[in-house]
């Protein structure tokens, strides 16, 4: 009888500030919840916080305050491996390998490329194959699942197609082709003041996002004063009430009540109400969290953990870019 694979899983969070509850509701509850079912691999990927000019010691702050939000949220660096992107050379190494397989064509269809270039001539060439990188992080470790929210879903398809083609030519035991994983509620948290868009770390209103290591007060005024619609009327219906429809995504996700029991709950009741209860539903989530991400933040353990987790992922990754390099043909 063939012994059954463990469960590969990657994914990773740019260490570029403000991580906020559309990161944490799309992409990092997974990371928590997936520790259980096989062999997890957290990176927090700093080379592409560069695709944009940072400040170094900025980002520096950044990388650990990732780390610590890590632990923070309940990975356990017993169970999962966390490091950073540029702890490991084998992304760069298989990055160049996959963009000599893509074409300029795919890569100007990225949407995220396009909304954040906005056809400049001068956007950073990093912006624009930056999905190359995405698409070695996963292949570098083999993964069979990548947790993800939405707006990656492309990437993902492009890590496919990248994996097909290069299996093609070299056969399937070159690269493991991976899974993006979306959660329901939570997959696609928009922006609390332009419903239309997707909640972002980048965006300038501070309002239009919660982050995780918001003051309470911050919390509240940015629920407070959430766009909703006139109506009145408390429904799901992302096309004509995509600010309500958010609220209730985002208190479904962090209470674990369905929509449809959150819309009966809330019947005839005003939206005031409804964004109250809001409140209070995402201070008592994001309590624990904060709590934690003080006790270690500032730890020694901190870096030890990232220490031990570049070594895991080292190991990994210089097997597969070996096993890469040997299909292209490179080397001495
Ligand atoms: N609004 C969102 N709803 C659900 N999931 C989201 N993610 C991001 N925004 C939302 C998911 O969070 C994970 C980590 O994202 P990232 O830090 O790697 O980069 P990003 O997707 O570029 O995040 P932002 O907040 O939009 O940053 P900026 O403004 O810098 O571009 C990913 O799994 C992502 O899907």
């Amino acid at each position: 009888m063939t012994e059954k694979k463990e469960l590969r899983v990657f994914s990773g969070v740019q260490p570029t500030g403000n991580i906020h509850i559309g990161n944490y509701l799309g992409a990092l509850k997974q990371f928590v919840q997936l520790q259980e079912d096989g062999k997890c691999i957290y990176c927090i990927v700093d080379m592409h916080a560069i695709t944009v000019p940072k400040d170094p010691l900025v980002l520096r702050e950044n990388i650990l305050d990732v780390a610590a939000l890590y632990l923070a949220i309940g990975i356990d660096p017993k169970k999962a491996t966390i490091f950073v992107q540029s702890d490991v050379p084998g992304h760069a190494e298989l990055s160049w390998m996959l963009t000599c397989s893509s074409y300029t064509g795919e890569l100007s269809r990225m949407t995220q490329f396009k909304d954040k270039s906005r056809g400049n001539e001068s956007a950073p060439t990093g912006l624009f194959v930056y999905p190359i990188l995405m698409a070695a992080d996963i292949l570098l470790y083999d993964a069979d699942v990548v947790p993800v929210g939405k707006d990656q879903k492309q990437h993902i398809e492009l890590t496919r197609d990248l994996a097909i083609r290069v299996n093609n030519r070299f056969g399937d035991d070159t690269f493991v082709v991976p899974d993006g994983r979306y959660l329901k509620e939570g997959a696609r948290i928009m922006s609390l003041d332009e419903p239309s868009s997707k909640m972002s770390k980048s965006a300038e209103n501070e309002l239009s996002r919660i982050s995780l290591l918001d003051e309470d007060s911050k919390i509240k005024k940015a629920i407070m004063r959430a766009t909703t619609d006139s109506d009145g009327e408390i429904r799901y219906d992302i096309e004509n009430k995509p600010g309500v429809s958010n609220l209730l995504n985002i208190y479904s996700a962090f209470s674990g009540k369905s929509v449809a029991d959150l819309e009966k709950q809330y019947e005839g009741c005003g939206y005031g109400t409804l964004k109250k209860d809001l409140v209070s539903v995402t201070i008592d989530a994001l309590a624990p969290i904060k709590k934690k991400f003080e006790e270690v933040r500032h730890s020694s353990e901190l870096e030890a953990i990232l220490a031990a987790g570049a070594e895991q992922a080292n190991e990994i990754a210089e097997v597969t870019v070996k096993r890469v390099k040997g299909k292209f043909g490179l080397g001495s």
